[in-house]
Order: structure tokens, then sequence, then C-alpha cells
């Protein structure tokens, strides 16, 4: 692909866009500007190709398409089937997978259909048989009520969201918090690891319907066999979120019992963080729960996206080529050279490393809170996110670590040379950085104080560690 086809693309995109509102095209200018000039962290972020993004530019936007390929609510949908079809099957073959289902328009939505097609194959419940069967109208009062006592008191295990799990896997701010009766296993609190006999004894105490393995803040691989066996032990669904390391998995960077797609009856999936694709979810599944899981538009979702699931299927086709195991490799390199370089300059990281692509640092080594931290790092160019830390003394707001993740400086292709530099810029924000104080004396949890000439510094030094990878380097808009 010519450089030149790309910025005139998004050249003639932006000159499109700044006739009807120019301050969006400017927006939207700036941005790419910010994105250059910052050192991206957030484990969750990355860069899709500009393929992966014109793919979303398009008309496709404007069709609606309940239903599924072939089988629409809406007439006209020939195309939109070509595109889901495609993103279908390159998904199915990328990961191995029996079902692909590629329309959830992101990771929380990818779980509700997830949910859904569990309660929906494993409930025991003469009314939701007949509502399955379209029989709807022979329901009576007491069906419905039936089944709504069935639905809402079905059990889900999940890993504890301080130990790194998600919102989504059972925790109260979310719906499936408040849909399930949910339980959750931590991690061994001297290592900070899984401790998969405490998993086991939970499941057999709790004997739960779903258990769930994935996380979005654990830096260490986890073994889908053993959580599959112990959900087979208590008769569970196993279900797992691989949304943060999905590009892992189809790097064939984690393999055997580390590759969820063998082991587990379901799983969900975003395809924007390691899988570098375009916003959205996806879920891969067993052909036993392909039928239920089709249902997620209407039953949970909105009508399907189909410029998106275009841009799926464009990321997919790019992940499925050989060069994609090696970028896949290269997020774990750097991650792990990342966290050698700042263990060796004495920054302490929960589990004391990483084997995946993030890194979670403890910054009470430094006297901080996740949110000083993320402030000052912030205020140095370096973009991160703050995170609790396991049985975190200060909760979910301002937390206690840092967590930073390697996919989308690797995309830049910067190496483990590169992340040791990016180890010592952490680590100096990080000790010159002063907690503050609150008016009446206190500590305050979100008051610091950091040199502004360092923190411009340490922003120049950031700039000048990108400088030799330019983003986006076939897309020139002046
Ligand atoms: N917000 C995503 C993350 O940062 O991990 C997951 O929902």
């Amino acid at each position: 692909m010519s450089h030149n086809a790309e910025s005139t693309a998004f050249r003639s995109a932006l000159e499109v866009i700044r006739a009807v509102e120019p301050r969006v095209a400017d927006a939207i200018g700036v941005e790419l500007t910010d994105q250059r000039e910052s050192l991206k962290l957030i484990a969750s972020e990355n860069y899709a190709s500009p393929a992966t993004l014109l793919a979303m530019g398009n008309w496709f936007s404007d069709k609606y398409a309940e239903g599924t390929v072939g089988r629409r609510f809406y007439a006209g949908c020939q195309n939109v089937d070509t595109v889901e079809a495609l993103a279908a099957e390159h998904a199915r073959e990328l990961f191995g997978a029996a079902h692909a289902y590629v329309q959830p328009h992101s990771g929380i939505d990818a779980n509700l259909v997830a949910f859904w097609a569990v309660l929906a194959d494993r409930v025991e419940s003469p009314a939701l048989k007949k509502a399955q069967v379209r029989q709807v109208n022979d329901l009576t009062e007491a069906d419905w009520f039936a089944l709504r006592r069935e639905l809402g008191n079905q059990r889900m295990l999940g890993m504890s969201l301080d130990a790194g799990g998600h919102l989504t896997h059972g925790f109260r701010p979310n719906i499936s918090g408040k849909m399930f009766d949910q339980r959750s296993y931590g991690t061994d609190p001297a290592t900070g690891l899984i401790d998969y006999d405490r998993v086991a004894e939970a499941a057999r105490e709790f004997k739960p319907l779903i258990l769930v393995g994935g996380y979005s803040a654990y830096p260490r691989k986890v073994n889908f066999r053993i959580l599959r066996e112990i959900a087979d032990s208590v008769g569970a669904t196993f279900m797992v979120d691989m949304a943060h390391f999905a590009g892992l998995v189809a790097g064939k960077v984690f393999t055997g019992d580390f590759d969820p797609v063998p082991h587990a009856h379901i799983v969900t999936t975003t395809t924007h963080k390691s899988l570098r694709g375009p916003r959205g979810g996806m879920v891969l599944c067993q052909p036993e729960l392909a039928d239920q899981v089709d249902r997620g538009c209407p039953m949970v979702l909105g009508g399907p996206l189909p410029h998106v699931m275009a841009a799926k299927a464009v990321a997919l086709a790019e992940a499925r080529r050989p060069d994609f195991a090696d970028y896949a490799q290269r997020i774990v390199d750097n991650a792990q050279a990342l966290a050698d370089g700042l263990l060796r300059r004495g920054a302490t990281l929960v589990t004391g490393g990483t084997d995946n692509h993030l890194v979670l640092i403890d910054v009470s080594g430094y006297g901080l809170t996740g949110r000083q931290a993320e402030q000052a790092l912030l205020d140095s160019g370096i973009v991160t996110n703050r995170n609790s830390v396991p049985q975190d003394p200060n909760g979910a707001w301002y937390t206690s670590g840092i967590r930073i993740g390697t996919p989308a400086l690797t995309t830049r292709g910067l190496g483990t040379a590169e992340m040791d530099q990016t180890a010592e810029l952490i680590h100096t924000v990080l000790t010159q950085t002063t907690a503050g104080a609150n008016a009446d004396g206190t500590p305050s949890k979100a008051k610091y104080t950091l040199d502004a000439d360092l923190a411009d510094k340490i922003a120049r030094q950031a700039t000048d560690l990108l400088a030799p990878h330019p983003l986006y380097p076939g897309i020139d808009l002046a």
C-alpha cells in the first residue's frame, strides 16, 4: 500500500468533514497529533491499521440488519451478509473456534450475549422453554413470574475485581453483579498468583452455573485447562473473557493450556485491544451454544453495526497473516523488558513481573496513590491508567496501582531497548513526585507536586523515544 494512498484517503475525508463541521475535522487532526506525541501505555488500547479505520467510515453505517446472515428482519442486507460472514469466517479460522458471532458492539455486550446464551441453555424452566419456541402468548402470569425468578437466581463465580478481574464478571456496579448471585476468587496474597486449589474450593462450595476466567489487570498467564476441569467438576459452564489477551491467542503466544478456545464452552472478547481491530466485541463458542449466541440481537443487542463488522473482517484478516504472530511475541517481550527495567530500578510489581502484555506497578512503594501517579505521568507525556492492586487500601477510585501495557507501543515498532528507557522515564517521574496534603493538613489521595521543568523534560524525552517510530507513517495530513 503506498503511503500516498493513505494520505490521500484521510486528507480527502477530512476535507469533506471540514466542509460541514470544521471543528470535528480539527479535533480528528489534533487527536492524531496527540496520539503521535504521547507514550501510550494503556494496556487496553492499540492503533488499528489505516485499512481497518477506513472500513468503518462508509455507508455500511446506514444499514439496519437485525438477525443473522441470510436471516434478517430487514430487506437489502446482502452486502452486510458478505462482511458479517467474512468476519465470522476469519474469526473461526484465526482462533480455531466452532462458531463465531461478530455482532457485539463492545466487550460488555459480548459478555451479556454469552450470559444469555448460557442461561437459555442451562436453566431448567418450562416457561423459558415455551418462550424459546415462541409460544410467548401461551405464558401465564405465573410462568413469567417463575421465569424471572429462575433466571434471576443463578450463580456466577469470577475473578475478583481487585485481583484483576473485570467489572462485567459479576461486580455490583455492573448489571452482571445484579442479575447473578455472584462470588469471586482472588489471588494468593503472598504471590499475587491465582491459586487454583482455592478456585476449586470456592467452586465446590458455591456450585456456580457459570465459572468465568479472564481478566483486565492480571499480569500472568492463566491455565484454562485447570479452570475447565474445575468447571466440569461442579457442572458449571466455563466462560472466558479474553478481551485483553486475544491478540496473544491469535498470535499463538498463548497455546495449549493457556489458549482458552479449546477449553472454554464460550469465549468473549473485544476486538480493539491486543487484537488491534476496530472497537467492538465478539463471541466464540462450542456448537451447542451457537443457536443461543446468535440470538444476541435482538435479545441483548441493538442492530448490528455493519461498518464495524466490515472493519472486524479486515482486522481479523490482518491477524491471520504470519507477521501478526511476530507482533504478538514482541508485545510480550516488550512487557517483560519493561517489567525488568522497573524491577531493576526498585519498583514493586504485582506478581513480581509479567508473562502477558501488561505490568501492574504497586505505586505505594513510591509513596503515591494510583491517581497521583497517573496524573504525574500524564504531565510528563506518559499515558497510563490507575488500577486497583490486590487488597487495595485506596479503593477503586484512588487505587494504589498503575497498569501499563505494551500493545500500542509495539505496534509503533518500539522494542526492548526502548522499553528499558521507558522504565527509566516512569521511575524518574514516580520518584520525583511527592504526595500532597489537604487544606487541613491530612494526606491527600489526589494532590501531588512534580517540578514542571522535570515533567517537560521527561515529555521531551518521551517524544524523542517515539520519533524513530512514527505513528501511521503513511498518513501525512499537512
Ligand atoms: N476498559 C477496558 C480496560 O481498560 O481494561 C476493559 O473494559
